[in-house]
């Protein structure tokens, strides 16, 4: 099965045994709990929906099957998910090798919960440099959490060369692959143990729904991960399941016109006399556009990039477009645009901020999937403003 046949097909075939009505899409199971005809034996495995419930097992095996994984599991966030994952894995004393630049929730998340409060190391490197981290694994290192592309400066790490690294000391590799999606690209084909996406974005596609997913192969990483689940409790709720499965259905043909709207503007901003830089992996000036044409099927929808002018006007730029809209996150089908210094980086100390090339004017643009026309003529009429 290709891909948008599984995205709509799996987890939703009709079943015949299990539903009267012949339903075409996964129906949506509200209930808390299920009763059972025996007091020994759940009939049909349910018993309570934190444990198990059929709308998110429906979701479940439809993200397993759109990452190539034999398992999935659907988290209450992102950051749900990422915290679950760290509980499972992680005891005090350990250390996590993980990418310099990534989404500032996450990063907040390593420092001021699980170094600070649970004694875990983390050493925050530039994963763009394989070498590099080689050179920070100690015997305490467990896991390398990798974001590729990162956010907000989309720099690539090379998934199959990290793995290998990892896989050769016994170390598990996680990927966020939140910004390009399944579609675009899939860690675990690349060798990594765990890929994490945050399903508010891409997978769900429509900004409104906000979960997290956890995709493996290996069987014990995923009864790790799932213990973690049903102990702490941080589940998808059954109607964002059924948001989800709903979304996701078109997560092929969005991420084909995310891909198209966001060349044609990276190219067009990219020789604008206003404009200092442009960084957008499907750009041949990206500096890792060889590796992003091995490991990725696109460049995806995230553009970030320069004006040549001060903080001021570029203020101004972000607060003149008509159908940018001026908010955080991305991957919705509306397009959004932010200033990650000021806004979804604030969190993140203004050293590293500086050292990783995060300014106060750097602009962060999620291209959705409206016409292109309207939307080059949008960033047209506010860059002749400023
Ligand atoms: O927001 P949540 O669903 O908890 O996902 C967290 C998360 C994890 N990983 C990546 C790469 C992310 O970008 C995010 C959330 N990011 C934003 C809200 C943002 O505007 O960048």
């Amino acid at each position: 099965m290709k891909f948008s046949t599984k995205s709509i097909h799996i987890g939703e075939e009709v079943d015949f045994n299990q539903t009267t009505s012949g339903d075409v899409i996964a129906p949506l199971h509200l209930a808390t709990t299920f009763a059972r005809k025996d007091v020994q034996d759940p009939t049909r495995g349910f018993e309570y929906s934190r444990s198990l419930n059929p709308t998110r097992q429906a979701l479940e095996s439809k993200l397993a099957a759109l990452e190539n994984a034999e398992y999935g599991l659907a988290f209450s966030s992102g950051l749900g998910a990422e915290t679950s994952i760290l509980l499972a894995l992680l005891k005090s004393g350990d250390h996590v090798i993980t990418t310099d630049d990534l989404y500032g929730g996450t990063q907040r998340l390593f420092r001021k919960v699980f170094e600070e409060k649970f004694n875990i190391q983390f050493s925050f490197v530039d994963t763009s440099k394989s070498s590099l981290v080689k050179n920070h694994i100690t015997n305490k290192t467990k896991l390398i959490w990798i974001e590729s592309p990162t956010n907000p400066m989309l720099k690539l790490s090379d998934i199959q060369a990290i793995a290998k690294i990892a896989n050769q000391n016994g170390i598990i590799t996680l990927v966020d692959n939140t910004f390009m999606s399944p579609f675009f690209q899939n860690p675990l084909d690349l060798g990594a143990d765990i890929v994490l996406h945050s399903t508010s974005k891409y997978i769900n596609g429509h900004s409104d729904s906000i979960g997290g997913a956890v995709m493996v192969n290996n069987s014990e990483l995923y009864e790790r991960i799932q213990f973690i689940q049903n102990s702490a409790g941080a589940i998808l709720s059954p109607f964002d399941s059924y948001m989800v499965l709903r979304g996701i259905k078109t997560l092929g043909m969005r991420m084909r016109e995310h891909h198209r709207n966001s060349q044609q503007i990276a190219e067009y901003l990219e020789v604008h006399q206003k404009v200092k830089k442009v960084i957008y992996p499907g750009l041949n000036s990206h500096p890792q556009y060889h590796l992003a044409q091995r490991q990725m099927k696109g460049g995806g929808g995230m553009i970030t990039f320069e004006l040549d002018t001060n903080l001021s006007k570029s203020k101004k730029f972000v607060e003149n477009l008509n159908y940018f809209s001026l908010a955080e996150s991305l991957g919705g089908v509306e397009s959004l645009i932010e200033l990650p210094a000021l806004m979804t980086h604030a969190s993140v100390p203004i050293e590293d901020r500086r050292k990783l090339g995060i300014t106060d004017s750097l602009i962060r643009m999620s291209v959705g999937v409206e016409s292109t026309e309207d939307l080059l003529n949008d960033l047209d009429k506010a860059l002749n403003r400023i």
